[in-house]
């Protein structure tokens, strides 16, 4: 299918990004990045979560009008995406007067369906989460309940509110969780379908009181309620591409949504989400690929842990925002957490960028120069070598349209490292005319470096500027299709950082 619309999580902006974010939204970028290079239509939104109790107790504690807070905030996400290259189409928040108006109507359409309700709750209630706990899913700490993921004390709530009828799609939910491979990697699937069983799906509260929250859309029919946060936020994806307002817009980018997520908020768009959008008459997204934690010594990293790491210090480390990018995909890992440690970072980034890539650009930039000028015209293939980077290709194209970008990346690493050793092997500088070698060598150079431009754009538009060639799509170009390499510079691309 040619046209592809990738979103992200949007993020509370109670804090700025960390790592973790930071994790999420270069994947997503990752895959944007790669699928345009594919010549497909790509429309790739990520954006801010902006309602709710989270945001209205942050700007009460910093003594401003929350507004304010999300219109600064708002700019601050702005500027990390910025440093980290990330090539959103929109940017949505959910005080956008477009989605408020979406979040409206789509409350009042299923309270004309009899899917909305009155009725009194209780429950103890997480508000980091935004979520509230039911029995067996906290955990008890000197005998009051706790936010299992936050380890703070829950807040017992109990109000009249309006209820969404989600126990009414238990059998859709469970056909669709079974019978469709929209979950990547399946075993996310059956966590939620094992949940279902168990223990059913009741009716979820979708609104607040609004003298309690007053910061969220206001409820469409009752003044006196706000709708629930998460309700509002997952609305963002059809909001975004123009549901109720362009049909033919939103229809050709719902047809093949893919929502990239961490597993923490699996629940939310799974059960609800699905949910909702059959509610809504809308087909489910074409896939939700869920990802692990970055974890360290075995928390997960985030604030409420205090241990973040901030992606200013990534950029700094790594000098640029291509280090930070390549190492925390070398590392991405949907099924199982990761621990992470500047130690991991540094050998990755010394190792691969560094001592492989990098210096395989400088060599046969220096070697091309000092041997032949920088000009390198065709020559015959050495088909040892275009079978490797034929095979390279196959495998990293099969790895990225299954979204498995670490392993697209350690297969291109490999052809890397095969034309190091190849270098180290006929050693063209102790031959009158290399060019042979040399021209074999850039194109397996070539090969790689467009294969690695959505992982690291920076640099692979350095390395194709400075020899002379395109950055395009890898299975379009064929393998010795440059008549002539004009090598104009070597770059250095990463300098080691020293080890701790
Ligand atoms: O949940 N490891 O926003 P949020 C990996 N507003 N990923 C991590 C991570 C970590 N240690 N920490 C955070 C919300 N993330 C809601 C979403 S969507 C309709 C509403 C990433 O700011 C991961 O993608 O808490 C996770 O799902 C997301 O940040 C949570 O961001």
């Amino acid at each position: 299918m040619d046209t592809i619309y990738i979103t992200t999580p949007i993020y509370y902006p109670n804090a700025p990004p960390h790592i973790g974010h930071a994790y999420t939204t270069i994947y997503a970028d990752v895959l944007a990045r790669y699928h345009r290079l594919r010549g497909r239509n790509v429309f790739f939104m990520t954006g801010n979560d902006e309602h709710g109790l989270k945001l209205q107790k942050a700007a009460e504690e910093k003594g401003v009008d929350p507004k304010v807070l999300v219109d600064e905030m708002a700019e601050v996400y702005k500027k990390y995406w910025r440093l980290l290259d990330i090539s959103y189409d929109h940017f949505i928040r959910t005080t956008d007067p477009k989605h408020v108006e979406v979040v409206k109507k789509a409350v009042s359409i299923l309270y004309e369906k009899g899917l909305i309700y009155r009725s009194r709750y209780s429950g103890w209630y997480c508000v980091s989460c935004e979520k509230f706990y039911s029995e067996g899913e906290y955990i008890v700490k000197d005998d009051k309940p706790y936010c299992p993921i936050h380890d703070k004390p829950l807040e017992w709530i109990e109000e009249d509110t309006y209820y969404f009828k989600l126990s009414v799609f238990k059998d859709y939910l469970i056909k669709l969780l079974s019978d469709s491979d929209i979950v990547y990697p399946r075993q996310y699937a059956i966590e939620i379908l094992n949940r279902v069983k168990e223990e059913g799906l009741r009716d979820v509260s979708i609104a607040r009181p609004s003298d309690r929250v007053w910061w969220g859309v206001e409820f469409p029919f009752d003044k006196n309620y706000t709708v629930y946060v998460w309700f509002d936020a997952l609305l963002n994806y059809v909001s975004g591409i123009g549901y109720l307002d362009d049909n033919e817009r939103f229809n050709k980018y719902w047809s093949n949504v893919h929502h990239v997520i961490g597993k923490d908020i699996l629940w939310f768009h799974t059960a609800i989400w699905f949910s909702v959008l059959k509610a809504l008459d809308i087909p489910p997204p074409k896939k939700l690929l869920v990802h692990a934690f970055l974890i360290s010594r075995g928390l997960k990293i985030g604030k409420s842990s205090g241990n973040v790491i901030a992606i200013e210090d990534l950029i700094e480390r790594y000098q640029d925002s291509d280090g930070v990018r390549y190492i925390l995909m070398r590392v991405f890992n949907m099924d199982k957490d990761v621990e992470v440690s500047t130690q991991l970072f540094d050998s990755i980034y010394n190792s691969e960028l560094a001592d492989t890539y990098g210096n395989l650009v400088r060599r046969l930039g220096v070697l091309a120069k000092k041997k032949l000028n920088g000009i390198v015209y065709k020559r015959s293939l050495n088909d040892e070598l275009v079978k490797v980077i034929d095979d390279t290709r196959e495998k990293y194209l099969e790895y990225m349209e299954n979204y498995e970008v670490a392993q697209a990346i350690n297969t291109v690493m490999d052809l890397v490292r095969e034309a190091n050793a190849y270098i180290n092997k006929v050693k063209p500088w102790e031959k009158k005319s290399p060019d042979k070698d040399l021209y074999n060598l850039l194109e397996a150079l070539r090969f790689a470096t467009l294969m690695l431009y959505p992982i690291i754009p920076k640099a692979t538009r350095k390395v194709a500027d400075s020899f002379g060639f395109k950055i395009e799509d890898p299975e379009k170009s064929s393998i010795g299709s440059i008549e002539r390499y004009n090598i104009i510079d070597a770059p250095i691309l990463f300098r080691k950082v020293r080890i701790q």
